[in-house]
């Protein structure tokens, strides 16, 4: 066995008296690596580390937070083949998604160095001769931070380099399943010279590692939680965080609407309704839920999607680089999914493709090969006669499963599109500008395509959700800097004696009442 990687709390590896063993999601006979899992002791001595930190971060000038925010990127770039390699083993996304999303973490790092030059606040006219009132961005304090294992560089960097770049320091518990990657991924933030408990790691499961640093609220050691995964989860985050008066950063599930209409460009439609199925196996929280698909065009769209469906080549995406999806993260998200199946029966939807595990017995013809025992690989299912009152409609499967759904027109695709709880990304396919006008203005939900994918954030871009999608903060971009950092209003009086405003403001003395008309 070999020895466990410790936690990095102040710049130290911490040991723990139990650990767990990341396996990759391709093969599970691979051993990733060996991690300490952090009592609550450890969680709260990272707490206590990083608020000892924070009276010199917070200090040091944002344009310098922000050059070694640029210098994480510089690393990233440098380790990106590396790095992305590390994730299609650990957690068995496709090569080509790996790069994509370290190359979100480079591409989020280059936008908050140049903020660090920025952070920007306000001159405001004061009421008042000889005051001044300005405002300024002034960071939280200690953030605690949980993040899931599908996103595991992108989405940690969405929430690590702003809180960084704006003064707070960080307790980050990454997913188990991506706790190499995490380890790698902060590694580069010591390199790059964050100083120590700045930015510390405890490895652990959600259950144990998770809840303690939850309960840190609890005994006020954070001024901040940032949570990135089911909405059951973020429910209780959210709760523990009311009742501490803190805002959470919450970013929950999602069931998004694909809405193809009668005048689509059908091929880019379907092309663009597989990926945002069936990229990462499903595993996104902005992929695809429900295709929602115009009458006149949903024999012809359900005979193509059905074709390429059937066409994906599927398997382990560390021997075969070509694959389109890989396996499930881990057997937890590939029992829930198969649980689906059941709702699809109990429903009586028609199951128009895809049978469950891929096995040696049942494997699609696009299985590339190998064993499918060695991990947990599912068989793309396509259901169809979905409606919305159906549990399938209705709850994300976090998995390779897409319902197609039949509507008449505009309006009763965005009804449909409308009508699940979440409300995350959503994407409509049309030439008609009024159609894909109505429906940019009309669907409830945080991100919208048009002619183009659920997927496909950037790093410069608001992204969250409404409805049990988050409790409304964003992510990325300018947006997320409400996140981090409070507003500090200052009133600067040299006028050297006790001046009120309201009470005491000179408002000038209108003359005679002027009547235009008697004028001429
Ligand atoms: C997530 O699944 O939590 O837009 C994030 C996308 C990616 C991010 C997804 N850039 O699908």
């Amino acid at each position: 066995m070999p020895t466990a990687i410790g936690h990095m709390i102040g710049g130290r590896a911490v040991d723990s008296p139990t650990t767990f063993e990341s396996r990759s999601s391709c093969d599970r006979s691979d051993l990733v690596g060996v991690f300490a899992a952090a009592t609550k002791e450890q969680v709260r001595e990272a707490c206590v580390v990083a608020r000892e930190a924070f009276a010199d971060w917070s200090a040091t000038p944002a344009p310098v937070r922000g050059e070694v925010l640029g210098k994480v990127g510089d690393a990233l770039e440098r380790e990106k083949e590396s790095l992305s390699r590390l994730v299609t083993r650990e957690m068995g996304k496709t090569l080509k998604e790996a790069r994509g999303s370290v190359q979100e973490a480079i591409d989020t790092c280059r936008f908050f160095q140049s903020e660090g030059r920025r952070l920007y606040g306000q001159t405001v006219p004061s009421e008042m001769p000889n005051k001044e009132l300005t405002t300024y961005r002034r960071p939280l304090g200690v953030v605690g931070m949980i993040t899931a294992s599908n996103f595991p560089i992108a989405v940690p960097s969405w929430k690590i380099v702003p809180a960084l770049v704006t003064g707070n320091t960080i307790v980050w518990k990454p997913s188990q399943d991506a706790a190499a990657i995490a380890y790698a991924f902060a590694k580069l933030f010591e390199e790059a010279g964050v100083p120590p408990g700045v930015l510390n790691v405890v490895f652990g499961n959600g259950r144990d590692t998770g809840a303690h640093l939850i309960d840190m609220m609890n005994e006020g050691r954070l001024n901040k939680f940032a949570f990135t995964g089911s909405t059951a989860v973020g429910r209780v985050i959210g709760e523990v965080a009311g009742r501490n008066l803190l805002h959470p950063t919450l970013e929950l599930g999602g069931k998004n609407p694909l809405v193809v209409l009668r005048d689509a460009d059908l091929e880019n439609a379907v092309q663009g309704a597989v990926f945002s199925a069936f990229a990462t196996g499903g595993q996104r929280c902005t992929s695809a839920g429900n295709v929602i698909v115009d009458e006149p065009v949903y024999d012809a769209f359900v005979e193509r999607f059905l074709a390429q469906v059937a066409a994906l080549r599927i398997g382990n995406p560390v021997t075969f680089e070509d694959v389109y999806y890989g396996p499930f993260i881990n057997e937890r998200f590939f029992d829930s999914w198969q649980e689906h199946y059941g709702w699809g029966e109990t429903d009586g939807a028609t199951l128009a493709y895809g049978q469950g595990r891929i096995t040696s017995d049942s494997a699609p013809s696009g299985w590339a090969g190998g064993d499918p025992a060695a991990a947990f690989y599912g068989w793309p299912t396509v259901w169809t006669g979905v409606e919305p009152g159906m549990r399938l409609f209705q709850e994300e499967v976090f998995g390779p499963t897409i319902n197609l759904v039949k509507v008449d027109g505009v309006d009763a695709a965005i009804e449909a599109a409308n009508a699940v709880e979440y409300g995350l990304s959503s994407a409509v396919y049309t030439m008609n500008r009024d159609w894909a006008y109505r429906f940019k203005t009309r669907i409830e939900a945080g991100m919208t395509s048009i002619n183009n994918t659920t997927v496909g954030a950037e790093a410069h871009l608001p992204f969250g959700g409404v409805k049990s999608s988050g409790n409304g903060t964003r992510e990325s971009g300018i947006w997320v800097l409400e996140a981090y950092t409070y507003w500090q209003a200052v009133n600067d009086d040299v006028s050297g004696r006790l001046q009120l405003a309201q009470m005491e403001t000179q408002y000038v003395t209108p003359g005679d009442e002027v009547d235009v008309a008697e004028l001429f």
